[in-house]
């Protein structure tokens, strides 16, 4: 059985009356307050339509104030909340379990300073993703994160729930480029910690607590992020290789000979391609002779044309002649570029068009990490389509399995098993999604006992009334003890 029906509603949670949403109308306005039944509808359900809530309100807060004032009578009244930003993420943590009050900040979506020296950009946290990028393409630099939910994630969303990405092999995690953030917190406490400084040793750096800790927290309503100029030179390849071990030998020369300019190392096995090339329109196999077992897309981005061509035409030829990649093509227009990242970003929308899909995120060791994939297809035969893709650069796969439907047998047969070997290998059952409901009672697989005991007092001190994304991250049990 999943978590979501196991879970029992916290009876010390008060439910919605009258006079909350006319406190909470006198606060917003009309506006602010949605109790339309379709509009809930969309943000009762998750992006994989796996998981639905049962709210019957979603407050849209405008400025960081509101969101105090909501949050302390929320707390003062012991009704649970969601922090909800664009509703991509994958693990059940961004809607309802039963009837907690949704509150969205997608409405706080100003940016508020940019420093064309430092690069750091200073924005509201429902300022979607996509919208930063173009905003900074007009200055001449990048967000130092991107996905493929860009066109509707948010950054409150992204820095809540510690997003990786595409280029995090070459930017580090946002642990390294948030230099500071606002927080609400269930009390109703601001919390202003959003400095703009690279250094500052100043106590202990409790902004990231805020980081990764998806909404279980505070509500994080400002964020002040270091941006990298855009260089003008982007070359993507998407090369083929015939084993697994080849892929990890092409990251290894990649990182040597390709050092300093390489800014994506993503891969995905053929079940992924087929996957993609099925379901979605538009998209042709860009080696077609012949059928591969995997794919590599390596964007490389510097500041010289001339020098960068040059460099990662010699890799290839290089990679050629030893065997390492037996086919390959370099991007040659805008179109190609954009075509060939579909095929990797479109992975996780092909899967939901194929039917249920079951999804694991996980950090392995990667010379070990297809060994997984293996083991679980020999487990499920001809049941499910297991299917391989992520951040290799970054030691993180992204193991999907995709089937008619949900069943219960078929879990069973995947889990625990897919954790304990994770577990066994020292790896990280959420390497980038968070924990969400899908994984609140996993976090043992991967956390020790004493570590969780503290996340768990943290949590209690942060949030005595537990109001804040119920049900979610660490393990209901551990919380309600005493
Ligand atoms: P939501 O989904 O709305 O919320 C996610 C979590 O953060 C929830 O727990 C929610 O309560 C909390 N939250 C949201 N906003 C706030 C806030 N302001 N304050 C406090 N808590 C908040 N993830 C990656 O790491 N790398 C990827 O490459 C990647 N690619 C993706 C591709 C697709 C097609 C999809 C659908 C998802 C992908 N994701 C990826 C998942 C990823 O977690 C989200 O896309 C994104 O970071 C979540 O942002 P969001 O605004 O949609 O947050
Ligand atoms: C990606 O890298 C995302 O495409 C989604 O993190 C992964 O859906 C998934 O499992
Ligand atoms: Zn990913």
């Amino acid at each position: 059985a999943s978590v979501a029906s196991t879970t029992q509603r916290n009876p010390d949670f008060s439910k919605i009356t009258s006079d909350d949403i006319s406190y909470f109308k006198k606060i917003l306005g009309e506006r602010g307050v949605v109790q339309d039944e379709e509009k809930l509808a969309d943000a009762n359900t998750d992006w994989m339509r796996k998981h639905k809530g049962s709210s019957k309100l979603m407050l849209q807060p405008r400025i960081t104030e509101e969101v105090s004032q909501i949050l302390k009578y929320c707390n003062s009244r012991c009704l649970a909340v969601v922090p909800q930003g664009g509703n991509t993420g994958l693990v059940g943590g961004s809607v309802p379990v039963f009837d907690e009050v949704i509150i969205n900040v997608g409405s706080m979506n100003n940016i508020l300073s940019f420093d064309k020296v430092s690069g750091i950009l200073v924005c509201e946290a429902g300022c979607i993703l996509e919208n930063l990028i173009s905003f900074l393409d007009n200055q001449g630099f990048i967000m130092p994160l991107d996905l493929g939910a860009k066109g509707s994630c948010q950054i409150g969303g992204n820095v809540s729930t510690n997003a990786g990405g595409l280029r995090l092999i070459r930017y580090g995690s946002l642990h390294g480029s948030v230099l500071g953030l606002e927080a609400v917190l269930a009390n109703g406490t601001v919390l202003d910690m959003l400095g703009t400084l690279r250094k500052d040793n100043t106590g202990y750096d409790l902004k990231h607590l805020f980081i990764g800790s998806e909404g279980s927290l505070g509500i994080v309503t400002k964020v002040s992020i270091l941006t990298p100029p855009m260089l003008s030179s982007v070359n993507l390849a998407f090369l083929a290789c015939e084993d697994y071990a080849s892929c990890q030998k092409l990251l290894l020369e990649a990182k040597r000979k390709l050092g300093e300019i390489l800014s994506a190392f993503e891969f995905l096995d053929v079940n992924a391609l087929n996957v993609v090339l099925k379901h979605l329109d538009g998209l042709r196999d860009p080696l077609p002779s012949s059928v591969h077992n995997f794919y590599v897309l390596i964007e490389t981005t510097g500041s010289m044309e001339s020098h960068d061509k040059e460099k990662l035409e010699a890799f290839l030829l290089q990679s050629m002649n030893s065997g390492i990649i037996t086919d390959g093509v370099l991007a040659q227009d805008i179109n190609q570029t954009s075509s060939f990242w579909r095929i990797r970003e479109g992975i996780p929308e092909a899967l939901m068009k194929a039917g249920a899909v079951y999804k694991y995120d996980l950090s392995v060791p990667p010379e070990k990490m297809y060994e997984l994939v293996e083991e679980m297809r020999a487990r499920l035969g001809s049941a499910a389509n297991v299917v391989a893709y992520g951040h290799l650069g970054d030691g993180n796969l992204h193991l999907n399995i995709s089937a008619p439907q949900y069943t219960d047998g078929l879990l069973s047969k995947i889990e625990p098993f897919v954790y304990e070997w994770t577990s066994k290998h020292r790896g990280s059952i959420s390497a980038e999604h968070g924990l969400g409901l899908m994984k609140a009672d996993k976090i043992h697989y991967s956390k020790s006992p004493e570590t969780v005991l503290l996340m768990a007092a943290i949590k209690k001190l942060l949030d005595p009334n537990r109001i804040l994304n119920p049900y979610k991250v660490l393990p209901p049990s551990i919380l309600s003890q005493s």
